[in-house]
Order: C-alpha cells, then sequence, then structure tokens
C-alpha cells in the first residue's frame, strides 16, 4: 500500500466544501429481537468512527440529519405505504410489527425503524438540496435503512424508504434549483429495483445500475435487472443495467464498465446533478456480494465521475456488510470528495472475460440512445484469455519490470490524476481532447509500427499477428490522415529480454540523440494530439487514466525548443521520451524514445541489449517491405545491423 500525494499547491484553495450527515437516531432501528442482522447499526457506526479517526469529518461540513417530510416521500411512494412506515413504529403496533415485516421480503421492523426511515431519506434530501444550491460541493450521506430497493408501495431488501429516489424527485421538482438532469450511479451489488421503477419513463433521471445478477438469480432474483430493462416511452434508454454473470468482479471489471459505458454515457448525457447509491457490498470481504472491489476501485469510480455535473455528487450508502470494508471504502470516497489522495491497492489488472461479454450486449442494447456506445469494442477484447498477472510476475520478467509495472498500473495514474490544477478542474479533464484533436502531428515509428496494420491497433484497437494481447485503441478511431516514409540520423538499437506485447526477444529503441553515420527508418502517421496521447499510454503500458492529456501543446513547444521532453507520468516506461525530428508539411514529426540515463543503462548492461525475436523482426521488416522502402533482404540486413551494432 503506498499514499501518493495530489500534489495540489497549498497556496491555491484547496478546501473543497464536503458535507456529510449522520445521526446516531439511525441507529435504533434493528431486529427487534436482538438478533444478528447484516443490516444493522454498527455499519453506520463504523463509518462515522472510521471517518472520525481519519480526521475526515472534522475537514467536513458536518449537517445533523432531518426527517423528510412526508408530501417529499410522497412523490415516490403511495400513501397506504406512507401510512405504514409512518405508524409501524408507535406502541399499538407492538405485537403487529413482525407479522408486517415477515409480509415483506427481507424486512425487520421494530420501534426506531419509522424515525430511522423519515432520517435517512430526509438526509439524503437535505445534503443535496445544498450541493444543487452550491452551499456544499458535494457530500456523503451515512444513512440506513437503505433505499434502492423500495418500491411504490414496497419495502423490501432491507430498504423502508427509497432515500436516493426520493432525494431525486426533491430536485427535479424544486425548478428554481436549475437540476433538469440527473444522473443516478447505482454500484451497489444489487441491483436498485426500486429506483429503476421510480424513473422508468422519466428521461431527466439516467439510471445506471452495475450489479450481480447471474441470470435473474441473485437478489432480488427477477429479470428487472437484465440489460434488456432500458425504461420506456420518453424515458427508453435512460435506463442502463450492467448485469454481472458471477461474482468475483473486482476493480478491473467496474473500472472497465466505466471507461467503456458509463463514463462515454455521462459525457453524452451531461448531469447537472450526480446521485451515488453507494452501497459498498460489491467491496472484497463482503459476506453477501462476493466481489472484490478494493477501496481504490471505488475512489477511481467515483473520481472518474468527478468531471460530471461541475462536481456536484451526492453519495448515499446503500448496502455493505462488511464493517471493515465499507468504512476503508467509504473512507477512500472521502479522500476524492476532498480532493486530496488516493490510496493504491489494487491488484487484478485485467477484466474478466465475461466482463466484455457483458459490456459488450450492454452497448448493442443501447447504442441506437447513446451514439457514443455505437463503436464496436475491439472484437479481441472480447475474446481475451491471457490476464496481465500471468504475464506481469512470468518467470521471464526481470524483477525491474514487474516493479515497474505494478508502479505504471497503480501507482503512477495517481499522482497525475491528482495533480490537476485546481482552477481548471472541470476544463482541463473535459476539454483536453477537442482542443488536442484539432492538432495534428507526425508519429514518427521505428518498430513493429512500421507495419500499418500493426499500428492500426493503437487506433482501433485490437490484435495482429505476433502480438500477446490486444490494445485498447484510441478515443478517436479515425484512420491516418496520411502516412509518409522517412530517413534520420538516429541509431536503432533492439534491448531488454521480453515485453508485454511481443513476449520474448527485444524490443526496438532510439538514441535520441543524432549522430550523422547513423541511420534509421522511419514510418510517419499522420493523426491528431488527442490520438497521440492515447498512443503514448498505450506504448507505454500504463493505466494512467488520461483525466488531463500526457502531452499537450505546452510539451509540444517545449519538445520543439529543446529537442526531446521526457514524460513524468511514463516515466518508468520504455518511451517515455518524445523527441522532436523537425517539421514536415509544415506539421510537427514526434517519436517516443528512451532517454540518456536509460542509454547509460543498456551500456552498463543494467538493462539488456538483446537482439528481437524472430517473429518481431519479421513485423518490422514486413513494415518495411510492404511500405515500399526496402527489399526483403535489405529489411532483413538493416535489422541484424541494428541488432548487432553497438551504442
Ligand atoms: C440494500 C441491500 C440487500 C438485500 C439482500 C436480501 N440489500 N437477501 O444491499
Ligand atoms: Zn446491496
Amino acid at each position: 500500500m503506498e499514499a501518493v500525494d495530489s500534489g495540489s499547491d497549498g497556496a491555491s484553495w484547496s478546501q473543497r466544501r464536503v458535507g456529510i450527515v449522520y445521526d446516531e437516531r439511525m441507529c435504533r432501528h434493528h431486529t427487534p429481537d436482538g438478533e444478528f442482522h447484516h443490516e444493522n447499526p454498527n455499519r453506520i457506526r463504523a463509518i462515522w468512527n472510521k471517518l472520525q479517526a481519519a480526521g475526515i469529518t472534522q475537514r467536513c461540513e458536518v449537517l445533523n440529519a432531518k426527517e423528510a417530510e412526508d408530501k417529499y416521500i410522497l412523490s415516490v411512494h403511495g400513501k397506504i405505504h406512507v401510512d405504514l412506515i409512518r405508524n409501524i413504529s408507535s406502541k399499538q403496533f407492538n405485537s403487529r410489527r413482525n407479522r408486517r415485516a415477515s409480509k415483506f421480503n427481507s424486512i425487520y421492523l421494530n420501534e426506531g425503524s419509522s424515525e430511522a426511515a423519515y432520517l435517512a431519506a430526509g438526509s439524503v434530501i437535505e445534503v443535496a438540496k445544498r450541493v444543487a444550491k452550491g452551499e456544499l460541493d458535494s457530500a456523503f450521506a451515512i444513512v440506513r435503512p437503505p433505499g434502492h430497493h423500495a418500491e411504490h408501495d414496497k419495502a423490501m431488501g432491507f430498504c423502508l424508504y427509497n432515500n436516493v429516489a426520493i432525494a431525486t424527485k426533491f430536485l427535479l421538482n424544486k425548478k428554481e434549483l436549475g437540476i433538469n438532469r440527473i444522473l443516478i450511479v447505482d454500484w451497489d451489488v444489487h441491483h436498485g429495483n426500486g429506483t429503476q421503477k421510480t424513473f422508468w419513463k422519466d428521461p431527466r433521471v439516467l439510471f445506471f445500475s452495475v450489479h450481480r445478477h447471474e441470470c435473474g438469480s441473485f437478489y432480488p432474483a427477477s429479470d428487472e435487472g437484465d440489460y434488456t430493462m432500458i425504461g420506456e416511452g420518453p424515458g427508453a434508454g435512460y435506463n442502463i443495467n450492467v448485469p454481472w454473470e458471477n461474482g468475483r468482479c473486482g476493480d478491473a471489471d467496474y473500472l472497465a464498465v466505466w471507461d467503456h459505458i458509463l463514463i462515454p454515457v455521462a459525457k453524452q448525457f451531461n448531469p447537472d446533478m450526480i446521485l451515488i447509491s453507494a452501497g459498498f457490498d460489491a467491496a472484497v470481504g463482503d459476506p453477501l456480494g462476493g466481489c472484490r472491489v478494493t477501496p481504490y476501485g471505488y475512489a477511481m469510480m467515483l473520481k472518474k465521475l468527478m468531471d460530471f455535473a461541475r462536481g456536484k455528487i451526492v453519495l448515499a450508502l446503500e448496502g455493505g456488510y462488511n464493517l471493515t470494508s465499507i468504512s476503508n471504502s467509504a473512507l477512500a470516497c472521502m479522500e476524492v470528495l476532498l480532493d486530496d489522495k488516493i490510496v493504491a491497492g489494487s491488484t487484478k489488472a485485467d477484466p474478466l472475460e465475461s466482463t466484455w461479454r457483458v459490456i459488450q450486449v450492454v452497448c448493442q442494447e443501447l447504442k441506437a440512445f447513446w451514439s457514443v456506445l455505437a463503436d464496436e469494442l475491439p472484437t479481441k477484447l472480447t475474446s481475451q484469455k491471457a490476464p496481465i498477472a500471468q504475464i506481469l510476475f512470468s518467470s521471464s520478467d526481470s524483477e525491474a519490470e514487474v516493479v515497474e509495472e505494478v508502479l505504471q498500473d497503480f501507482i503512477l495514474p495517481l499522482s497525475k490524476t491528482f495533480s490537476v490544477d485546481e482552477d481548471h478542474h472541470e476544463s482541463a479533464s473535459v476539454s483536453w481532447r477537442s482542443d488536442l484533436s484539432k492538432i495534428d502531428i507526425w508519429y514518427a515509428t521505428f518498430g513493429s509500427n512500421m507495419w500499418n496494420p500493426r499500428f492500426l491497433c493503437y487506433i482501433e484497437g485490437g490484435q495482429v499477428d505476433g502480438m500477446q494481447k490486444p490494445c485498447s485503441g484510441s478515443m478517436d478511431k479515425s484512420p491516418p490522415k496520411d502516412i509518409l516514409w522517412k530517413t534520420f540520423p538516429h541509431q536503432l538499437f533492439f534491448g531488454r529480454e521480453s515485453t508485454r506485447t511481443w513476449g520474448l526477444g527485444g524490443v526496438a529503441f532510439l538514441h535520441p540523440e543524432s549522430k550523422n553515420e547513423d541511420i534509421v527508418h522511419m514510418c510517419l502517421y499522420k493523426i491528431t494530439l488527442e490520438q497521440f496521447n492515447d498512443v503514448l499510454l498505450q506504448e507505454n503500458v500504463s493505466s494512467y487514466d488520461m483525466s488531463s492529456p500526457l502531452f499537450d501543446l505546452t510539451s509540444l513547444d517545449c519538445s520543439k525548443e529543446k529537442g526531446s521532453i521526457d514524460l513524468e507520468a511514463v516515466k518508468n516506461s520504455q518511451y517515455h521520451n518524445v523527441v522532436y525530428l523537425g517539421m514536415e508539411q509544415d506539421i510537427p514529426i514526434l517519436t517516443m524514445a528512451c532517454n540518456m540515463s536509460d542509454i547509460e543503462n543498456f551500456k552498463s548492461g543494467k538493462v539488456p541489449l538483446c537482439a528481437p525475436s524472430e517473429d518481431y523482426a519479421n513485423t518490422l521488416i514486413r513494415g518495411l517491405v510492404e511500405g515500399g522502402q526496402l527489399s526483403e533482404e535489405k529489411a532483413s540486413s538493416y535489422i541484424r545491423d541494428a541488432a548487432t551494432k553497438p551504442l
């Protein structure tokens, strides 16, 4: 576990106004007989205590819980249901309570239940209102009983009133708040059936739920949670279910769903506010969930949502039954809201195979409503077999490489994520793509990318002959606008013993400094600076999250001036040094090389020079031949020379 500092400078206004609501009265809802129940008062106590011990509550605006007014509850629930919940706790109901509770599915009731239910709903309303008004930037409501299973006239699944649905209706009905589009993200491990029903035909509310489904056998065990349930009438397309086929899902699976479904759709939907049904029962260690999300995973999921609605986010607790897991997860989320730091603790790098399948069917189902989902997922992703972890820790990898890849996957992305300038927080993370998409550059390649089909994987995604794993592709999948070849006075050489993409054998490197006697053949692709960023990320096998670009206009100027620029965010990777090679048709030529200290490491033998594997060499030769640059024979000797010439 490693903490990564935000890098935000203390001088700027770094203190975000984050609200938090907790009230001991919500602990008075418990089983009438004192029997153990997973949904018990210690859940919110544990979270509250953890946040206090971590110094979080002291930095937040702590609000007292408020009971919701009936009129707000009635916007979601029927009168009969409200009457029942209101009266269930009074003395004369004593004997009837158990009978009443037993009529519901997974519900218990005692004399404290009504008050707790009103406080839970009222607390979410209260913080949502303050965030909507801008009195708070964001907030977390530590409430129970949970809400997302509760339907119009039905308590179920430990839920009495649907807290999040009630607060959502409240915001929409208070026109003066100016909240017209709300995104509800339900990451509780169970399907949010009650919330789905409430907004089934309502296009003002985009309901997104990711949950264990298992063909409708996991609680609440119906086909309502299936991906085919997309809403109806004007609400068609505004209900998105991501149904896991099994448990075992972890950070990589959730983040893949975020990257390929939720975040693109959120961009298109452009919510005025986000409410999160924040159950933590998908957390690793949960007794009911069976999933493996870590605090780091929750932090990343939340962080990615902060780019929308100007950060107006309200989290409301739903499920989550391992006291330690929910406390640590909640803490990680609070740290994201406070924008200060994040803790890397994830170990699984790749989504399950079934996850790609689910992502694909969801996109299929909804692409007619959300054009951003229409892009085909790279087909190879859907048949992905080899988890990165296997390759990561295979015996052929040097220890340094393992350490470096772990660094790239878990530490580096964070340090970058949190160095976004406070004042430019929203604009920087949302608009860099469209800015950089207007600028063309030549990306000069000297390795396997000289073979066009291989380079296209970086744009379109996928995998070609010889590659051990598929690429994710660029966000903008338009092909290069032009391709041309040039030679430059730099040395090509081969180093390292193996790589993730090509397996055993050295890969191509470029000496960053030019020397007259050297010559390297390069294939230049005219792509946008936005695409170049996506290529950079893939070249450097990092899971840096791109909330800001790796290489922006300032970097471009800097590289022109200095000849090259070393990228901090991917500094432990192999092609971190962007080298400027001059202009061509008024467009800058950029390539990716190592830096001089890497050259020293190669010279000293600290990192081995190593001839390319046959497969890899053949890919380069193929590129040179198909590109019309060299005959097969000349190409082979060109590669052979490069592999044997000393540095
Ligand atoms: C809110 C929540 C779970 C109900 C499970 C019933 N409910 N077996 O997590
Ligand atoms: Zn749940």
